[in-house]
């Protein structure tokens, strides 16, 4: 048996790598049978929260979006997402972007299905308009190569609009695809491991990372990462964009 003192799991100033080994329940009103797993959020330091949510029989979620829009997608399993009175069966690799102010339910979800969540305080732009209930589907979303190497693909799953300040984007690495540079940036990531494994360093630190895991990147946290194994490595990330990036 493993000694139970042992993970992967740090928090630290600007970044945290959390392994699904350190989870705690939090009960979040209007979410029911359920387990909640609050991954990220503002005791962290951070500006983003990220939750995964794991279904037990009869799961419903049910709430209005008040000032954080929430991005919910399937990791696993099914469920009926009602926004805004439009309804939608989604399975594995769906997602809806839900805005500001709406009112939303997840009904019918299957036992064991998992849904992440990104959740980011709106901030509107002046003459750009407050974006809309968005439904869509990993499938359906082109992969092209990013930064001229053909063993990283991305795929963009919000539109290039600048009504929107957040991005999720999904990273699919071959094996021994690395980032092509030692990332030094002002925008924020919160992200989750959907398959493979490899090697992040943070912060001058180096992390091994597997499927499940969760990490946090704080703004100007150093990252890069390179894929290990012997399937392709799949995360997906959340990401601060399309703002004006200072108050000076
Ligand atoms: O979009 C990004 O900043 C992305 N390349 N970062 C990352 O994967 N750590
Ligand atoms: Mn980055």
């Amino acid at each position: 048996m493993e000694i139970s003192a042992l993970t992967r799991s740090v928090v630290k100033r600007n970044h945290a790598v959390i392994a699904p080994d350190g989870y705690i329940n939090s009960n979040v009103p209007g979410w029911v049978n359920c387990t909640v797993n609050v991954i990220i959020n503002e005791q962290m330091g951070a500006n983003l929260c990220q939750t995964l949510i794991t279904a037990a029989k009869g799961c419903e979620l049910k709430g209005v979006t008040k000032a954080s829009q929430i991005f919910f997608y399937v990791v696993e399993g099914s469920a009926t997402a009602k926004v805004d009175g439009e309804t939608k069966a989604l399975t594995k690799g769906q997602f809806v972007y839900i805005p500001i102010d709406k009112e939303y339910s997840f009904t019918q979800v299957a036992e064991g299905t998992q849904l992440l969540t990104f959740h980011k305080v709106y901030e509107k732009l002046e003459g750009y308009d407050v974006p809309g209930t968005l439904f869509g589907d990993q499938a359906d979303i082109e992969g092209p190569i990013y930064m001229n190497d053909d063993a990283l693909r991305i795929q963009v799953l919000l539109p290039a609009d600048l009504g929107f300040d957040m991005a999720v984007n999904i990273f699919t690495y071959q094996t021994g695809g690395n980032l092509p540079m030692v990332e030094t940036h002002i925008m924020e990531h919160g992200l989750l491991y959907l398959q493979g494994q490899g090697i992040y360093m943070l912060d001058h630190e180096w992390y091994p990372i597997k499927k499940g895991d969760s990490i946090w990147m704080a703004p100007y946290c150093q990252q890069w990462f390179t894929a290990m194994g012997k399937e392709p490595a799949i995360y997906i990330y959340y990401k601060n964009v399309n703002r004006f990036p200072t108050v000076v």
